[in-house]
């Protein structure tokens, strides 16, 4: 964020929301622009705030940021633009890749995603002239079913520009929650350890059977699958947005939920309960009681970030400490501690099964942590990037970013400077694909959906703070004043108030439905609503759908087919 803030000479944002969703970094970006004049670029169907700043605002289509990128690209070739030793040095399947590019003239791209072909130009020649440019996103670019295929075409331009692997470029996506990055480089991803160390792999299997005595456990190989090696199995495992529809095929028996809450967060709210009901076993570890729990067999109580130590690691790799500031509620218990409890009994029972064959090393293969220092020794053990990042260096106030493999290696703040992981950087021809459920006769608009600056997901701790209520008390539907007219609301209520006459709208999806008070409002072009899932009396995902990404399986909430009507 650092060199992204001090050094870029141009930002271009799409599909963030920065100022609201990340208003540390949305708030440095902001100072770039304003004192030491960086220019930016804003590509989002929504007026959000940060497009105050903006140098240029181009206004897509929802679902068409790969026309866009490509005719930007287009356009970057057709002036000869590209960084030519970059491409030539540093990466392969440049022909191809164009070759695909060509099929997007700016008058195609301006169809297919509605910006005029002068802004077009203007946005290219920013984004090209103004070196290094990072370019920044969320979930506007991956909360799709071309999720990846987005991502893929940002690393496009970056190559294309020869902004890879230096200060002030890059890709940055803005990652969400404040330990994402870290729970998926401890492996909470269906087909890897920490680290990306793949479970397919022998060798890692090998090493991490070993390092959990497990390696004289049971030889039991499943002859068909082959995946169980040494007691630790091979097998990629589901995503959350598989094991869920599971439940209903008859393939998902039982959940361990920790700290999710899917009736708020999941697309479709109406399936999710039906197969909660449905499932034999659910626990749920929670900080407090939320809508999933509800469907809960089992609770276990866990505890907050103020009641715990330990290490979440941020949207640019850095591991931060955290530290407990105040004693454990109640019956409350360290979430780690009740994993590992849990873990340590089923051990037991599996021995029992096994008539003893399990042998002492295997029993609690490594369970037995004191504290939460204990474990970090173990991933340095294990997880080569996070090899020299002990709580001991952290402690003396070291910043410090994986790769880090080692005690004496001071961290890495930029990634690929010299070359790819994979060597060279593989252009990637990407197609526009048109999202899953788009506006029809019968479902004329089009919902997105997203998040607030007052609220966090589903409300759960957000819901809880007075202060937040106080200023956002209720769901809100952003409504263009067109749409208004047309469906004739009122276009003088006062929203502070909260006075009658109230504007309230239902919007049906296929799904469901919800009802809540519109806020007539330019952010959202006509033809579009946008709202949130803070709060469960009128969530968004009652009308969201799960068409997923093949490849990463993110559900496509920001796409649905909705119609609107005045209550
Ligand atoms: N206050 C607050 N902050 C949060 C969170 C929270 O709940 N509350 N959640 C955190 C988490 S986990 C996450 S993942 C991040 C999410 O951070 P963001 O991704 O910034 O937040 P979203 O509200 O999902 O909206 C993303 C933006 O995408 C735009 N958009 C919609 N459709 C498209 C499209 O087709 N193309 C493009 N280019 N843009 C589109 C929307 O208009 C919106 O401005 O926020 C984090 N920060
Ligand atoms: N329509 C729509 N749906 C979306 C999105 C969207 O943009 N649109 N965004 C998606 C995204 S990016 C995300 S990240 C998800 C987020 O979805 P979730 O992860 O389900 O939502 P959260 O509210 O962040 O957290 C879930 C629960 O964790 C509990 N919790 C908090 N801290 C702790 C702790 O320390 N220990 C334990 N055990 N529990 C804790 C909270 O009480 C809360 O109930 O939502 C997704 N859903
Ligand atoms: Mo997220």
């Amino acid at each position: 964020m650092d060199d992204v803030a001090k050094e870029a000479k141009a930002f271009f944002i799409i599909g963030s929301n920065t100022t609201e969703q990340h208003p540390v970094f949305g708030t440095m970006l902001r100072r770039a622009v304003k004192f030491r004049g960086a220019k930016l670029v804003v590509a989002d169907p929504r007026k959000i705030d940060i497009t105050e700043f903006a140098t240029l605002h181009l206004r897509q289509r929802p679902g068409t940021d790969i026309p866009l990128i490509n005719g930007l690209m287009y356009i970057i070739l057709e002036k000869g633009w590209e960084d030519k030793s970059f491409i030539e040095e540093r990466t392969e399947n440049f022909d191809e890749f164009k070759a695909t590019v060509m099929q997007y003239p700016p008058e195609k791209a301006s169809e297919i995603t509605g910006i005029p072909v002068e802004k077009l130009y203007e946005a290219a020649e920013i984004l090209a002239k103004n070196s290094p440019m990072a370019v920044i996103w969320a979930m506007g670019i991956t909360q799709h079913i071309v999720g990846v295929r987005n991502v893929m075409d940002l690393a496009n331009l970056q190559m294309l520009l020869g902004n890879m692997g230096k200060a002030g470029g890059g890709v940055n996506p803005l990652r969400g929650q404040n330990n994402v990055q870290g729970a998926c480089d401890m492996g909470g991803l269906p087909n890897v350890f920490t680290a990306y160390q793949p479970v397919t792999n022998p060798e890692v299997i090998e090493k991490f059977a070993k390092a959990w005595g497990l390696d004289h456990g049971p030889q039991t190989v499943d002859d068909k699958t082959l995946s169980i090696v040494n007691g630790l199995s091979s097998k990629i495992g589901l995503t959350v947005t598989e094991m869920m529809p599971g439940i209903l095929e008859g393939k998902t028996h039982s959940l361990y939920i920790l700290g999710e809450d899917p009736v708020m967060s999941d697309p479709d709210t109406n399936h999710i309960r039906h197969s909660l009901e449905a499932i034999d076993f659910l626990v749920l570890q929670e900080i407090f009681p939320s809508e999933t729990s509800v469907y809960a067999d089992v609770l276990l109580p866990g505890v907050t970030f103020a009641e715990k130590t330990g290490t979440f690691t941020n949207t640019e790799r850095r591991v931060q400490m955290v530290r407990q500031a105040i004693p454990t509620q109640g019956d409350a218990r360290d979430d780690w501690w009740i994993t590992s409890e849990i873990a340590k009994r089923i051990l037991n029972t599996r021995m029992k099964d096994e008539g003893g064959r399990m042998n002492e090393a295997a029993q609690y293969a490594g369970w037995d942590y004191k504290d939460s220092s204990d474990i970090m020794s173990e991933i340095n053990a294990l997880t080569p990037s996070y090899g020299g990042i002990t709580h001991a260096r952290l402690e003396t106030g070291e910043r410090l970013q994986w790769p880090c493999p080692t005690l004496d290696h001071p961290g890495t703040p930029i990634l690929h400077t010299k070359q790819f992981t994979r060597g060279k950087g593989k252009f990637m021809p990407i197609d526009h694909v048109p999202p899953a459920e788009l506006p029809d006769d019968d479902y004329p608009m089009l919902l997105s959906t997203g998040r607030v600056l007052y609220h966090w997901h589903g409300g759960q701790m957000t819901r809880r703070a007075k202060g937040l209520m106080q200023v956002y008390g209720e769901a809100l539907i952003e409504v263009n004043p067109n749409d208004a007219e047309r469906l004739g609301l009122n276009p003088s209520t006062c929203l502070a108030s909260g006075q009658a006459p109230r504007n309230v709208v239902r919007v049906t999806s296929r799904r469901g439905f919800i009802e809540a008070q519109a806020w007539i409002t330019d952010r959202v072009p006509p033809g579009m609503v946008y709202a949130n899932f803070h709060f469960p009396n009128a969530s968004a995902n009652e009308l969201t759908h799960a068409s997923l990404d093949p490849v990463a399986k993110i559900p496509e909430y920001k796409i649905t087919a909705v119609k609107v009507e005045l209550v």
